[in-house]
């Protein structure tokens, strides 16, 4: 790492350095069961010089019906990374509410009403509130910030996503002396979700939590939107969680409370599996999953259809600790 430089380029040659040796991969992963790597050789670029068609990741037109969107681009946090494509971040999701098939998540997402949609943001405050997604959008200036995104099942994308840091908010309502920690929670609506009732052994609704601290960097940003337009279903409309050095499950979606307590929250996967995702969960390449190697990752970029069923463009780079964030979070947590 090039000590002299900002800390904001240091992210790009992180980044970009392990592209020298990776090549470009296809994975299949289709509706039918037709498995096939495909290798495309000779595209070794750094990640940052990739072109990408500007067009593809435009807004569309038609779902912008707020007049906030697209939002400002914070100087700060838009590195020249390629992006990936669009396309993919609103097909290849997460979301169990729904189903634990990642593309099958947005066709089961489509009639989800997210408005209105009341927030409770309470607990140990001096200002409890329950207010509107739209006026909770509303409450403070957005911005679109790239951030790297890092799934514990060591896939990655490059984002961008529009929302203003939950520090605002969480400054707005004041913690009381005793709140700890921050606990979030999404909706618990199975008629409309019909992952809940077909995985009813899973301890709905899904919770996630941060320590007040770690709630409190500006990193930490309170989600509206995606690709300069609100967030689709399929990507936790209407407001979502974003802890970019953190595995993607604590970027919980959907929220409908937040809440300042004294305790450390139970969250959904660590209810689970305590060993394997642990309240904490700091992207880090050194500590491995119990079941695989944490050190690489695939950075998804494109997903294309194709007569087989369609396939992930994706590319092998290494994965950096608090997922290229140390600047900004490793001090939340050096021994004190
Ligand atoms: N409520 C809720 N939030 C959730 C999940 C979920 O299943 N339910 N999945 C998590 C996981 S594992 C990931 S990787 C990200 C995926 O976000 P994306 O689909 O917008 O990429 O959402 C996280 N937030
Ligand atoms: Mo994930």
């Amino acid at each position: 790492m090039n000590e002299t430089s900002h800390p904001n380029t240091n992210h790009v040659s992180d980044l970009s350095l392990p592209c020298e040796m990776i090549t470009s991969k296809r994975a299949f992963f289709s509706r039918r069961k037709f498995i096939k790597g495909l290798a495309v050789a000779g595209s070794i670029a750094p990640i940052s010089a990739l072109s990408q068609s500007e067009k593809e990741n435009e807004p569309d037109s038609l779902s912008s019906d707020s007049s906030l969107f697209p939002a400002k681009r914070s100087e700060e946090h838009n590195p020249g990374w390629i992006q990936t494509k669009k396309n993919v971040a609103q097909t290849y999701n997460n979301f169990y509410e729904f189903t634990t098939r990642k593309t099958m998540v947005r066709e089961l997402a489509k009639n989800f009403p997210t408005s209105p949609w009341p927030v409770e943001i309470g607990g140990l405050v001096e200002n409890p509130m329950t207010v509107d997604a739209q006026e909770l959008m509303e409450m403070f200036p957005l911005e679109e910030r790239v951030y790297r995104f890092r799934c514990v099942e060591a896939w990655s994308m490059i984002v961008p996503w529009t929302g203003y840091s939950l520090s605002r908010l969480l400054e707005k309502v004041q913690p009381k002396p005793e709140a700890k920690f921050v606990r979030f929670e999404t909706f618990n609506l199975p008629k409309l979700a019909p992952g809940i009732e077909k995985y009813n052994y899973y301890p709905w609704p899904y919770v996630e939590g941060l320590r007040l601290d770690e709630a409190m960097n500006p990193l930490s940003l309170l989600t509206f939107g995606i690709y300069g337009e609100p967030l689709p279903t399929q990507n936790g409309a209407p407001v979502r969680m974003i802890v970019p050095w953190k595995y993607g499950y604590k970027s919980i979606k959907s929220i409908v409370k937040i809440e300042l307590v004294k305790e450390q929250p139970k969250t959904f996967w660590e209810a689970l599996q305590p060993d394997e995702y642990p309240f904490e969960s700091n992207v880090d390449p050194s500590k491995p999953h119990p079941r695989w190697s944490q050190a690489q990752e695939k950075l998804i970029l494109d997903i294309e259809e194709g007569f087989f069923g369609d396939s992930l463009n994706y590319r092998t780079v290494k994965t950096l600790p608090y997922n290229g964030y140390s600047d900004q979070v490793a001090a939340l947590y050096e021994q004190k």
